[in-house]
Formats: structure tokens, C-alpha cells, sequence
């Protein structure tokens, strides 16, 4: 299968000001000014909202997308403190992050929520969305990954168009990799990724199930991105704390150390 791979850096709650997210911006814009994407992976950014104009405007001419981590489950009113699909899609963002662990155990949101954000995001035509799946140390343990994620997929991307579903990209995380430096093995991820495919398989088909892409997340680094990358059933990565400096982030979308 011919799947361009995709890398993307979450930089969850970092930095804390703007300045500090320009400078990332102008290192990582420095570093891909030659189009070295071109014939790369795809790349994308998901800085925190108030950072987003400046993350497009930064990157403009680098051929990196900005995509935002959250929105929120309305379109527009008296919602205080909500972000709307429309808002992120207007600014120029072109992928929209739902269904992180972080956001599913720290904010309580449900697969339904996530379903429902996933809709709000294909109403705009130029929205992406990246959705996590994973399972805890625990379900992993106890041999549920598959009926885990399975679910996940299936309540996520429920009621969705054909058309929408190349809109899709799914990152496969397990929590227990999460942030802890305890990168799954290539062979983990390779079986994970594998278990997403077959369960895309029976909810949309064999053709999507190999056209979709799947990234592996969870405390990638330079020194675990070659060896993931060569896992037939891994399209790419979403980093996080490796995408908070510029040159790991490049190392990372290079290929390793
Ligand atoms: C998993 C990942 C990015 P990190 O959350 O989404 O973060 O690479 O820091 O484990």
C-alpha cells in the first residue's frame, strides 16, 4: 500500500507564552524552508489555540498544516469559553485532534462527545481530524487492546459518510506509553496497528482499511522512530514531548538520530 506517512507534534498545554511558541514556530519553519516535505511525510502542528494564527502564519511556505487539539461540542451562542469547529476551520487550521486519553480521562469525554466533534469537523469542508484510540496498562494486561479500540472506532466514527472518512486519520496511543518514555515495541505497535486496520476493515470495507492511516503515539523519539516507521502497518507518528523542541521534531520527520 502507497500511504504517505504523517507526523504530527501535539504540543499539549506548551509553551506557556507566545514568545516561546514563535521561536519553536521560526526554528521548525527554519528547518523545513526547502521543502523537504515535498517528498516526505506529511506534516502537522497542533499548538494550543491562542497560538494557532501565528503557528499559519509562521509556517506559511513550509508546507506544514496547523491543526488545533480540541473544539468544542457547539456551533455557536451562549457557550462561554467554547471553541467552535467554524472558528478553527476559518483561521486556516486543516486538522482538528479528538478522543487523546488526556481528553477522554482528565475531561470525561465519552466516545458519543467524541462522535459528535468528529461530525461538527466534517460540517467544514477543509477540516481533518486525527483520532486517538488506545487502551490503559490495565486492558493491555488483561488482553482487551483489540475489543478496547474496536469500540473506540466504532462509537468514534459512527454515522460517518464515505466521503468523510478519507478525512480520517486514527492514531493509535497506548496510554500506558503515554508521556512515561515507555515506547511500545515496534512489534506492539505493529500488532496494534493491525488490530485498528481489521476492525476499520469490518466497520468500512478492506479498500479503506488499507488506504486509511494510522500513526503510532506515545513517547516517540528519534531513537524509536526508524524502527516504527518500518512497521508495515505504521504511517507515521504523533509526538509529544518530542515535538516540543525543533530539532527532535526534525530528526523525527527525517528519520531518526
Ligand atoms: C501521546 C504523545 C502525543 P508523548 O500523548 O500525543 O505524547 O510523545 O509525550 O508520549
Amino acid at each position: 500500500q502507497n500511504r504517505r506517512p504523517i507526523i504530527a507534534g501535539n504540543w499539549k498545554l506548551n509553551p506557556a507564552t507566545i514568545s516561546e511558541a514563535e521561536n519553536l514556530l521560526k526554528l521548525i519553519s527554519g528547518n523545513f524552508k526547502n521543502h523537504r516535505t515535498l517528498d516526505g511525510p506529511e506534516i502537522v502542528v497542533f499548538p494550543p489555540f491562542p497560538y494557532l494564527t501565528t503557528a499559519i502564519n509562521e509556517l506559511d511556505g513550509t508546507g506544514i498544516k496547523v491543526g488545533a487539539q480540541n473544539v468544542g461540542l457547539e456551533t455557536k451562542g451562549a457557550f462561554t469559553g467554547e471553541v467552535a469547529a467554524s472558528m478553527i476551520s476559518s483561521l486556516g487550521a486543516s486538522y482538528v485532534m479528538l478522543g487523546h486519553s488526556e481528553r477522554r480521562t482528565l475531561y470525561k469525554e465519552s466516545d458519543s462527545d467524541i462522535n459528535a466533534k468528529v461530525h461538527l469537523c466534517m460540517e467544514q469542508p477543509n477540516l481533518n481530524v486525527i483520532l486517538c484510540v488506545g487502551e490503559t496498562e490495565e486492558e493491555y494486561e488483561s488482553g482487551l487492546l483489540k475489543s478496547v479500540v474496536d469500540l473506540q472506532l466504532k462509537k468514534g466514527l459512527m454515522g460517518l459518510k464515505k466521503e468523510d472518512l478519507k478525512r480520517i486519520v486514527v492514531a493509535y496511543e497506548p496510554v500506558w506509553a503515554i508521556g512515561t518514555g515507555k515506547v511500545a515495541t515496534s512489534e506492539q505497535a505493529q500488532s496494534a496497528h493491525i488490530a485498528v486496520r481489521g476492525t476499520l476493515s469490518d466497520l468500512f470495507g478492506v479498500e479503506y482499511a488499507n488506504e486509511v492511516k494510522i500513526q503510532y503515539g506515545g513517547s516517540v523519539s528519534p531513537a524509536s522512530i526508524d524502527e516504527l516507521m518500518q512497521m508495515p502497518d505504521v504511517d507515521g507518528a504523533l509526538v509529544g514531548g518530542a515535538s516540543l523542541t525543533a530539532d527532535s521534531f526534525t530528526r523525527i520527520v527525517d528519520g531518526g538520530t
